[in-house]
């Protein structure tokens, strides 16, 4: 049998029956230690000569059975949960980067992977050029001798702009640097990045993967001798997931694929739509013909998802009066959830990206951010309307 299909993987991948019991789902195994049969195997298992679990900490079954699933629907050799998406780019990225070393990354981040590039690893001697990743040219041009990794967000967030995974990580390649991408927009059903030539593939699979707003975890996907570099780093700094959470995460996975395609569906539908209202100064989603990377869009992905950002025409006292007055959409931060979320990057998530940052990447303060959830479509958009005659 060949590869299976991502639904197929969706809802098998990782998640086989206990052999302990025959049961169907994957039990929470919520036990922080592992009983060894004899002193002699437990050093066995330190030393890895001998596989097996020793400390939740370092490994733990239901944990590893949501990496077994994650790696497989990302089409990488292997994964780690961590305990938030944070977690999963800060570990992923101190594998790569050493004091003295340079990042390459996109100039539309999410608020908190701007904090940690810019700031936070600053003063532990690293440095961080911004670039818009959508133009070649400029990511080749800012490539300096010491840079050791390319991140990029593909759409970014919130600005739903594109990058060419196939061409970056070619031009990367050849310079000998490392490529990593956040998949967290598009989720492994709509997107593959490794597929396109990326290295290392990071989540927070407290969005769609996990997909009902219950869990706040992780993961990292890459190579296995990537992972093995990193595997000293990520057990010690403990950024591992619990199996709670992990347990919720391989639930969700099973409906990954028919939430994506009702929210994509969906998505399309409501973009349209207030791309053509009289309110609407613009709207930023992949899957429309007025998206400038639209035939990059249908090269790259399977489908254009779930986000997209759009402006009003009165600004930010507009977009504010209109988040004030949706009844059925919440107004929240996170993404990729069964319910609509709506917010506000200038003042939520990208809050603590420095104005002069923000205003560069495009991130106004009118920008609205909006994430279609699995509601009924119609009822979504007259949400929306009663909003904007308000706004
Ligand atoms: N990557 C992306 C693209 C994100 O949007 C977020 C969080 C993260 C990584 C970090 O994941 P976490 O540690 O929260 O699991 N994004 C949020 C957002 O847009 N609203 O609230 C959180």
């Amino acid at each position: 049998m060949g590869k299976e299909k991502f639904a197929t993987m969706a809802v098998h991948a990782g998640q086989k029956p206990d052999p302990a019991t025959g049961a169907v789902s994957v039990p929470i195994y919520a036990s922080s230690t592992f009983v060894f049969q004899n002193a002699e195997q437990g050093a066995a298992r330190f030393e890895g000569k001998e596989t097996g679990y020793i400390y939740s900490r370092l490994g733990n079954p239901t944990v590893r059975a949501l990496e077994e699933s994650i790696a497989a629907l990302e089409g990488g050799e292997d994964c780690r949960a961590t305990a938030s998406g944070m977690a999963a780019i800060s570990n992923a990225t101190m594998a790569i980067v050493k004091k003295g070393d340079h990042i390459l990354a996109g100039d539309a981040l999410y608020g908190g992977t701007h904090k940690v590039f810019t700031d936070i690893l600053k003063g532990y001697g690293v440095e961080c050029t911004l670039v818009d990743t959508s133009d070649l040219a400029a990511v080749e041009k800012a490539i300096k001798p010491n840079t050791k990794l390319v991140y990029i967000e593909t759409p970014s967030n919130p600005m739903m702009k594109l990058t060419d995974m196939k061409a970056v990580a070619k031009m990367a390649k050849a310079h000998g640097i490392t490529t990593m991408a956040d998949n967290t927009f598009m989720s492994p059903y709509l997107q593959r990045p490794i597929e396109h030539g990326i290295d290392v593939v990071v989540h927070s699979i407290t969005k769609s993967l996990s997909g009902h707003s219950d869990v706040l975890g992780g993961a990292i996907v890459g190579t296995k001798s990537y992972l093995k570099v990193m595997d000293p780093l990520f057990k010690n700094m403990g950024a591992n997931l619990g199996p709670f959470e992990a347990w919720l995460t391989l639930r969700g996975i099973k409906t990954l694929h028919v939430r994506m395609q009702r929210q994509t569906e969906s998505a399309e539908k409501i973009a349209k739509w207030l791309e053509d209202h009289p309110k609407v100064q613009w709207v930023k989603y992949p899957g429309l013909k007025s998206h400038p990377q639209y035939a990059l869009a249908k090269r790259q992905m399977d489908g254009f998802g779930s986000m997209m950002s759009f402006e009003l025409k009165g600004g930010v006292d507009a977009g504010r009066k209109m988040m004030n007055n949706v009844k059925l959409c919440s107004l929240a931060v996170s993404l990729g959830a069964v319910e609509t979320l709506i917010s506000h990057p200038a003042t939520m998530t990208h809050a603590v990206v420095p104005k002069a940052d923000r205003i560069k990447a495009g991130i106004t303060d009118g920008l609205v951010r909006f994430s279609v959830g699995i509601e009924d479509v119609d009822d979504i958009i007259a949400d929306l309307d009663q909003a904007l005659v308000k706004a």
